[in-house]
């Protein structure tokens, strides 16, 4: 089949990309929404995407077509897509393309147009996707993508036709064991496994006007090497091409998952790589290019010829510096070209990070040979370069190269007809990849000694739990071929490229208007009418700034680690607890993602949205399980992100990735693992999250009934509420299924006498169904509150359910979440006068002041209102008095130079900055 598609083609109907239709229809519509730079205007544009919100029932779905043109009013392309509807079925969010562009505008215009005219125009991507393979021509660049075997990207050429790089495929190593120190050594028995990829599916999205989306999926299994013992295939991945129309560079999105056993699969090397041809070109035309520190470049050529004895002549030097093809070797000085031969070539380089503070560099003549040491440096940029003057060639980088340390360049074979180049995101010069669990158990083989020593450590061990198999890990890589070795100046400006990624953004003004993201959050400037909500702004920033510089300060970075922060500060060590059971990792214990994400919508800040997308590609891969048995669920705070045993939806739910998702356009990834929690309930079946904690086991001990689940009503419920109405909203395949559950769900907590105050209740994993918990089987009334219930997304579900549904919300459902929201903080005599027993000594006041906030909006109760900020400035978290700064420390007392908050806690980071948000939004001028 030979398919070229056009701008729009039938499958991205009726939602109508490219210009404007030229005959508008004045009775129609229309809005024209301003998306600007996160971080001004960038050097280079390579085509991005970008999402956008639509005010409920403005335009219906299927009718209205989209266009954009840049600020100065120059018509680009657009492919445009719905990412959200409302309940009502009309827009609520869209993603869009545009193109790559040699002149980058200040931002674009994008106009929605309501009405039905559409035009058609030829796109500049062409897409031929034929039996065994796909291949894309952006017009910039082609690359060709094989349906099978074990290379991904066969073949990639510039726009002139030049082949820079072929065979580009996966490659991975493994070891069955490590030799472990203290004497008895059993290296003889390690195996050594080298794998690589195999592709399962190629497959490429229908609407591929402006940018073609290729999607590769498959595992990891053994090659050819004759020295690698057998392995079962292992380590699925999913590798995602993003090819822009007039782009060359392509952004690869990476997913790998962990499917193996920690203490016989330690992982050697996770690559990419790729076979650059170089035949025909002279070795002192071939040039290597490494990214060093800030914009620093390695400049070399495989046979170099300047620094020698003899001088070649001052142009020959220059252009072999400068990367240019050298004069004709005839015009030489014969004292050089006569003695060629005598200069060594080096066939190899590589660069190692094997932390965020040091790379080394080395190259060599050839395999047998000494390495050279190259000096290095700090940082590197993560992008490297193999090509040659006349050839062209090829160059990777990986975004957040010495973030996620250890990974490393290697560049092998330049002195021969075919070169490599391998990108590492987990480098064969470290140490194998140990993902075993940190402590032997320490005898808690009973449930009387696991609650000990939670009493202890703070750590929610039990033996087994403590798997990484079903976690994942997601990166971004970039490649661009080119014609002839382009100037480093130019690799420079890649390098920052890559390392930041242009985003584009509409204004938090307008997001905010739309209500698309919520109501409970606000811009600044309409609250920061007092002195005291400029205090809070005060701090907000403070805070936002403080873990962002924790982060650098305390190297949270790391293949596993970048992009998470830490739960508990021991303020006698002036260290974070990174080595004390539930201490450590934080694994958005009480929402810090909505924090930081809220804050960013309100801000438009680009640290912020750096910071929160760092921590969202984290929380959402590695704190998460993907596969295996607890799929669906993930894990409580820890010293590893896998490693306590409590496995729960309060940190998988997909409130957490929801505004990145929109804000995106749709990321893909973030896409697909939140459509996949749609089966998270089933891991209920297999890990019961109370099993430690029941009072009544209920099923005496043989499988859990499925039909009878014990539901917590905070931190369950709100992860399924986020899950369905995500499903629901993005009409994803099972969307029906998700307002089903989602509404028996809502009806059955409005069903209990004490709706959310009753804790749990017994939940049908088929049909969503709640009824009455073990402990009240004839719903007379039980009382179970937590602290925790709605510290992981609560309020903020159900306050998009209530505004999603509008009118067809269960009344009864609305005064149940009224009255938990009015009692939390009501106080003792006030919740037995209503429910005939007290809550009982409850904490986490600050946080819920946001609910009591909720109430006093709702009810339009200045009372209660008050009550939201005495409880937000008076209770417990931070308080006003804090120091709201950080006090610098060095000397013997510390490692390295910190900038020390001993006074912070993380869950009163997510809280305070949570509330303070939502109580500004909600009652802001009763402050
Ligand atoms: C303009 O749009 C309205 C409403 O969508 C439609 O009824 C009408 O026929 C359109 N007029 C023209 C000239 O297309
Ligand atoms: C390969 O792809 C097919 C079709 O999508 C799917 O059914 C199958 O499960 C996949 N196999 C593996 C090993 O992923
Ligand atoms: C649940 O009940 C079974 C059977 O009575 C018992 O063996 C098990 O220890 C109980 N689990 C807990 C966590 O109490
Ligand atoms: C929601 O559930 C109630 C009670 O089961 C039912 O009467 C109603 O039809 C359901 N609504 C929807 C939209 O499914
Ligand atoms: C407002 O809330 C207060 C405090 O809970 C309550 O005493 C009062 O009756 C409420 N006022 C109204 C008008 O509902
Ligand atoms: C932070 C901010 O945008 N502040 C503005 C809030 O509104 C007042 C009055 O309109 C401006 O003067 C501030 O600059």
């Amino acid at each position: 089949m030979h398919l070229t598609v056009f701008l729009c083609s039938v499958f991205c109907l009726p939602y109508v990309a490219g210009r404007a239709p030229s005959t508008s229809n004045a009775s129609t519509s229309s809005d024209v929404v301003d998306v600007k730079w996160l971080e001004g205007k960038p050097a280079l544009n390579f085509g991005t995407t970008f999402g956008l919100p639509w005010p409920r029932g403005k335009y219906p779905s299927g009718q209205v077509a989209f266009s954009a043109a840049t600020d100065d009013g120059e018509d680009v392309a657009l492919q445009s897509w719905v990412t959200s509807h409302w309940a009502d079925g009309s827009i609520k969010w869209t993603g869009h393309a545009i193109p790559g562009s040699a002149s980058v505008p200040g931002g674009y215009k994008v106009t929605a147009l309501k009405g039905t005219a559409r035009r058609l125009r030829r796109g500049a991507i062409k897409v031929d996707d034929a039996q065994d393979g796909i291949v894309v021509d952006t017009g910039k660049l082609k690359a060709s993508f094989p349906k099978s075997g074990n290379v991904l990207i066969s073949s990639l050429s510039t726009s002139s036709g030049k082949v820079v790089s072929t065979n580009g495929k996966l490659v991975l190593q493994s070891q069955s064991g490590v030799p472990d120190t203290g004497g008895n050594s059993a290296k003889a028995e390690i195996s050594y496994y080298q794998l690589e990829s195999k592709i399962n599916t190629t497959t490429v999205d229908e609407d591929s006007s402006v940018r073609t989306l290729v999607t590769v999926r498959g595992d990891h299994r053994i090659g050819d090497s004759e020295s690698s013992a057998t392995h079962d295939p292992w380590i699925p991945f999913t590798v995602r091409f993003y090819l822009y129309a007039n782009s060359d560079t392509i952004r690869v999105v990476h997913t790998l998952l962990f499917d193996g056993v920690a203490d016989k699969d330690f992982i050697t090397g996770i690559g990419l790589r790729f076979d650059i041809p170089l035949a025909g070109e002279e070795l002192y035309d071939r040039h290597i290019r490494i990214a060093g520190v800030d914009g620093g470049f390695l400049n070399e050529a495989v046979k170099g010829i300047t620094g020698l004895r003899r001088d070649p002549g001052q142009a020959v030097r220059a252009a072999q510096f400068k990367g240019k093809k050298t004069p004709d070797v005839s015009t030489w000085a014969t004292a050089v070209s006569t003695k060629l031969q005598w200069i060594p070539a080096w066939n190899d380089y590589t660069l190692t990070q094997l932390s965020p503070d040091g790379f080394t560099l080395k190259k060599r003549t050839k395999s047998g040979q000494s390495w050279v040491k190259i000096p290095g440096g700090t940082r590197a940029g993560g992008l490297a370069y193999l090509g040659g003057a006349t050839t062209g060639g090829l160059a990777v980088g990986l975004r957040d190269f010495w973030k996620r340390y250890p990974t490393s360049i290697d560049i092998v074979n330049a002195a021969t007809d075919s070169g490599q180049l391998t990108l590492w995101l987990y480098s064969p010069a470290g140490e194998p990849m140990d993902l075993r669990p940190f402590h032997d158990g320490l005898g808690e083989d009973t449930y009387a000694k696991q609650l000990d020593a939670l009493d202890i450590t703070y750590e929610d061990y039990e033996g087994g739990y403590n798997t990484p198999h079903g976690i994942g890990r997601t990166n971004e890589i970039f490649i661009r071929p080119f014609d002839s070795t382009p100037s480093s100046d130019e690799l420079a400006a890649l390098t920052e490229f890559i390392n930041a990624p242009p985003v584009l953004v509409p204004q938090p003004e307008y997001i905010k208007q739309t209500g698309a993201i919520g109501t409970y959050w606000d811009v600044p400037n309409k609250t920061t009418t007092t002195q005291a909500a400029q205090t809070i702004e005060t701090h907000l920033d403070f805070l936002n700034k403080f873990y962002q510089g924790q982060v650098e300060q305390r190297k949270w970075y790391g293949f596993w680690d970048y992009g998470d922060f830490m739960h508990t500060y021991d303020k006698d060590r002036h260290t974070w607890s990174y080595d004390i059971g539930g201490y450590a990792w934080d694994n958005s214990e009480l929402s810090p993602d909505l924090f930081i994400w809220n804050y960013f919508l309100r801000t438009g800040r680009a640290d912020v949205y750096r910071f929160a997308e760092a921590h969202v590609r984290h929380t959402s891969e590695v704190d998460v399980y993907h596969l295996g048995p607890y799929s669906g669920f993930g894990t409580r705070h820890g010293v590893q992100h896998w490693s306590d045993s409590a496995k729960q939806i309060r940190v998988s739910t997909p409130i957490f990735r929801q505004i990145f998702y929109y804000i995106s356009g749709g990321d893909e990834r973030i896409g697909e693992l939140i459509h996949d929690l749609m089966d998270a309930d089933k891991a209920f079946l297999i890990v019961d999250p109370r099993r430690k904690i029941r009072v009544n086991n209920g099923t005496g001990g043989t499988a859990p009934d499925p039909t009878a689940i014990d539901l917590d009503l905070g931190i369950d419920f709100s992860g399924l509420a986020a899950i369905w109405l995500i499903e629901w909203e993005r009409r994803g395949p099972r969307w029906e299924e998700a307002r089903s559950k989602l509404n028996a769900t809502m009806q059955g907590i409005a069903s209990l006498k004490n709706g959310f105050v009753t804790g749990l209740g017994l939940y049908n994993i088929y049909t969503g169904e709640v009824k009455p918990p073990l402990a009240d089987p004839e719903n007379q009334g039980h009382v179970e509150v937590s602290h925790l219930s709605a510290s992981f997304g609560l309020p903020e579900i159900v306050a998009q359910i209530t505004q999603y549904l509008g009118d067809d919300l269960p009344a009864s459902f609305d005064e149940a979440w009224l009255d938990y929201c009015y009692y939390y903080g009501a106080g003792a005599s006030e919740q037995t006068t209503r429910y005939g027993k007290s809550f009982g000594s409850l904490n986490l006041h600050q946080g819920h002041s946001r609910l009591t906030a909720y109430a006093a909006k709702r009810l339009g109760n200045a009372t209660l209102a008050a009550r939201a900020w005495n409880e937000f400035l008076k209770t417990d978290g931070f308080a006003p008095t804090a120091p709201w700064a950080s006090v610098p420390l060095d000397g013997s007392q510390v490692l390295a130079p910190v900038d020390e908050a001993a006074w912070i806690f993380t869950n009163d980071f997510a809280l305070y900055g949570l509330a303070a948000i939502e109580n500004l939004a909600q009652v802001g001028d009763a402050i």
